[in-house]
Parts: structure tokens; sequence; C-alpha cells
């Protein structure tokens, strides 16, 4: 029997890519989202798949779609915690509180809804898989990303903290933290169009199927093997900012 994936903010960027990747090895995938249009056009170029849409910050949103998950679709096999982003790049004290309640909201408390609701028939079954999206962000901190990277390093909290709770239930839990990969993420983070021309000038980023290339080899693993967490990076990026640009 195929299994299911059901990926977080499939509706761009890495999760996208993502879902098709999975879809191309054979998963049944669960996309979900804010944009309906786009979610009814990625899910119509997938084999077998179906869409949920629901901000992610919004507990009841988010309970009221699971609900209407149709019996078919409500075996999650696998479960990619990916929708979040950043929101503004200034220092701390010049931050707008809206962005950090952005962040905050979509990065821990959206992942947290969604895990709250499908970890429950994991345990039921023991057996299931969460890969959570982490970043670069979650391990070291840089200038103009307090908030975002504390978002990051409470993801890494997270499922380091689900991997023990969930280890006597026979759930993988482990994550994925990449470096600069060009999506929309700048464009919403700097809230420029444009920015993607700006942030991604002089050395080439990660692709998001280069992430999703990995996602699926931690949900292709076989049953005694759990990859705990895979750091991405461009060729050109050593750390959180040191970047070999040329010009
Ligand atoms: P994109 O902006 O391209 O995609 C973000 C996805 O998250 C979209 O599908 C969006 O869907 C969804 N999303 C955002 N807010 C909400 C919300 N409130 N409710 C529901 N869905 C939401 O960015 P990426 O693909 O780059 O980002 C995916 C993940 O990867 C994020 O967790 C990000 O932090 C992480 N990451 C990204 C890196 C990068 O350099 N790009 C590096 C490291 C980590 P919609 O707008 O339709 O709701
Ligand atoms: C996204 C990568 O370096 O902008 O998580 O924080 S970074």
């Amino acid at each position: 029997m195929k299994k299911t994936a059901l990926v977080t903010g499939a509706t761009s960027g890495i999760g996208k890519a993502t879902a098709k990747i999975l879809a191309d090895k054979g998963f049944r995938i669960i996309i979900t989202g804010r944009r309906k249009a786009r979610l009814q056009s990625i899910c119509q170029a997938l084999p077998d798949c179906y869409a949920m849409q629901f901000d992610i910050r919004d507990r009841h949103q988010v309970d009221a779609a699971f609900k209407a998950l149709p019996l078919d679709w409500q075996q999650i096999d696998v479960l990619i915690n990916n929708a979040g982003l950043a929101a503004g790049l200034e220092p701390l004290h010049e931050n707008l509180i809206d962005d950090w309640e952005q962040m905050i909201d979509t990065n821990i408390k959206g992942l947290l809804y969604v895990t709250k609701i499908v970890a429950p028939q994991m345990i039921n079954r023991q057996a299931g898989h969460i890969i959570n999206v982490s970043s670069i962000a979650g391990k070291e901190a840089y200038a103009k990303g307090a908030v975002y990277c504390a978002t990051k390093h409470a993801v890494e909290a997270l499922t380091k903290a689900m991997r023990i709770d969930f280890n006597p239930y026979n759930i993988k839990v482990g994550s994925v933290s990449p470096g600069a990969v060009e999506t929309e993420f700048s464009i919403v983070r700097l809230k420029d169009p444009e920015a993607n021309k700006k942030v991604y000038a002089g050395y080439t980023p990660l692709k998001p199927e280069d992430i999703a290339d990995a996602v699926a080899y931690m949900a292709t693993r076989p049953p005694h093997v759990n990859i705990a967490d895979i750091l991405i990076l461009p060729t050109a990026q050593a750390n959180a900012t040191v970047f070999n640009k040329k010009n």
C-alpha cells in the first residue's frame, strides 16, 4: 500500500518541491497552505493528492481542516513540518512586533498545532515519521535575525524533544537544516518582490529541489534507520554569514 506524506507550506519553494519528489517516489501527498489557487494547481499536477487550506497560525482552522479529511486520507505516515517564514531583517530593537508574532506563531506554534493532531495517530499505529524543516538559523544566531533564529532554535529543541517523547512508539523524528535556498523566502522576509536579485547575487544558492532530495532520502530509509539531521549549505556558504560572493 502507498504511504501518505503530508507537507505543510507546499504552495511554494521547499514544500512544493518536496511534494513533487515524494509523489515521484510513490507517496500519496497531502499539501497545505493559505493560497487556494496554488494548492489546487499543484495538487492537480500530482497523481494522488489532497489539498488542505488553512492558516497554520490559527489552531481552529487547523483543527477544522484535519476534521474534514476524508477517511482514506486520514492515515499520515510521514509529516513534513515545512511551513515557515522570516519576517524582517533588522536589529531586535528595530523589529516590528507584528513580525515577531508572525514568525513565532507560524514557525513554532503552527508546527506544534499540526504535530499535536498527527502524532497521536502515529502513536496508535506505533509507526510514523516526522521531519521538521529547521535552518542554519537553528544552529547559529546572526545579526538582524534574532527572532527568526530563535524560532529555528526552537524547531531544533522540539525535534530533539519529540524524538525522545515519541521514542517508545517507534516514530522517527528528524530535521533538515538548509542554508540559503532561492524560494519566496527572501521576498517574504524583505517584503520586496525583487529581493532575490539582491540576496542571491554573486553566488549560486541552493534550489528547493536540493532540500526536497534530502527530505526524500530521509523518508525512504529502511525502518531501522532514522536520519536525525541533515545540514545542507550552498558550496559558496561557509556558515550563517560567510559567503564566497563574486563581484
Ligand atoms: P517559501 O516562502 O517559498 O514557502 C513558504 C511556505 O510556507 C509557503 O507554502 C507558504 O504558503 C507557507 N506558509 C507560510 N506562512 C503560512 C501560514 N501562516 N499558514 C500556512 N502556510 C504558511 O519559503 P521556503 O520554501 O524557503 O520555506 C520553507 C521552510 O524552509 C520554512 O520553514 C523556512 O524557514 C525554511 N528555510 C528556508 C530557507 C531558505 O533560504 N529559503 C533556509 C532554511 C530554512 P502560503 O503562503 O500559501 O500560506
Ligand atoms: C533561512 C536561511 O540564513 O536566511 O533559514 O537564516 S537564513
